[in-house]
């Protein structure tokens, strides 16, 4: 495996490196998906390209699923499951908060079934690197990182998102309006893996969202496992698009006892 988590850590820092090039060179729209606020650039395609590409040619039984249309079922029992730019609002606005996040998966990529084995998240901007071998820990830039010890939901510094589609979002502010009194502070940081690598390395206690892509929380969620912290979905069901939570055990309990009588769910 340390080969196969070397070969996802190298692909998501080239990846990377091709995005921030990209990036300097001005982006524009290039089409938009499920919404008018839910665009794609032709760097989102271009570095799945490459992924995909550089995949298929070391790895050609193994199954792959990309955001921006991959999907290739595999032979191997091993699936790669892509998100060639998370956060591409951001990349759009030059926010330096966009990444490329890589997953290796036991099984098919659904988030309710699949056994996270290596990930790894790299932010385009800035070149910080997230990754986690299953059972060898998570690291930042090579240094062993943990969550943050659970504390008070009070003082709970919380990350969210909010989706594409304008009733939702109205929803997933009133859920947002219910929780903002009973913790800390929100952040809102615009992509999903990023925001769990922040769980991770203890920069957010916590981090919640409804409507998430597997692409969006396979390799975060893995980061965050081997940190030490739980990524749950709604009622003991596994964390999916239905819902995700992720924390420090006793702290995700807490906001969980939150975010029920919330129906955070049912955004
Ligand atoms: C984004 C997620 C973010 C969510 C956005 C969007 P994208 O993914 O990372 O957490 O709030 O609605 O889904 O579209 O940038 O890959």
């Amino acid at each position: 495996m340390r080969e196969l988590h070397d070969l996802v850590v190298g692909l998501a820092v080239e990846a990377a490196d091709l995005a921030r090039t990209r990036r300097e060179a001005g982006v524009d729209i290039a089409a938009s998906k499920t919404s008018i606020v839910d665009i794609v650039t032709e760097a989102d395609r271009e570095v799945e390209r490459l992924v995909v590409d550089r995949i298929l040619a070391a790895r050609p039984d193994d199954g792959v699923l990309g955001e921006e249309g991959t999907s290739v079922a595999g032979t191997s029992g091993l699936t790669w499951v892509i998100d060639p730019i998370d956060g591409t609002v951001n990349y759009l606005y030059d926010i330096p908060a966009y990444a490329v996040s890589i997953a290796l998966v036991e099984g098919d990529p659904d988030p309710a079934t699949w056994r996270g084995l290596s990930g790894a998240v790299v932010n385009g901007a800035t070149g910080e690197r997230f990754e986690a071998l299953r059972g060898h820990g998570a690291r930042l830039d090579g240094r062993e990182i943990r969550v943050a010890d659970a504390v008070d939901p009070a003082v709970a510094l919380v990350g969210t998102g909010f989706g594409y589609d304008a009733a939702r979002r109205s929803r997933q502010g009133a859920v947002l309006q219910g929780l903002i009194g009973e913790v800390r502070d929100v952040r809102r940081g615009g992509s999903a893996a990023l925001d769990l690598c922040f769980v991770a390395a203890g920069r957010l206690n916590a981090y919640y969202e409804t409507g998430l892509n597997p692409w969006d929380m396979a390799a975060g969620a893995l980061v965050v496992e081997e940190a030490g912290g739980a990524v749950r979905g709604w009622r003991g069901e596994p964390a999916g698009t239905g819902f995700l939570l992720a924390a420090a055990p006793a702290l995700a309990d807490d906001l969980a006892a939150i975010l029920e009588p919330l129906r955070a769910n049912e955004v």
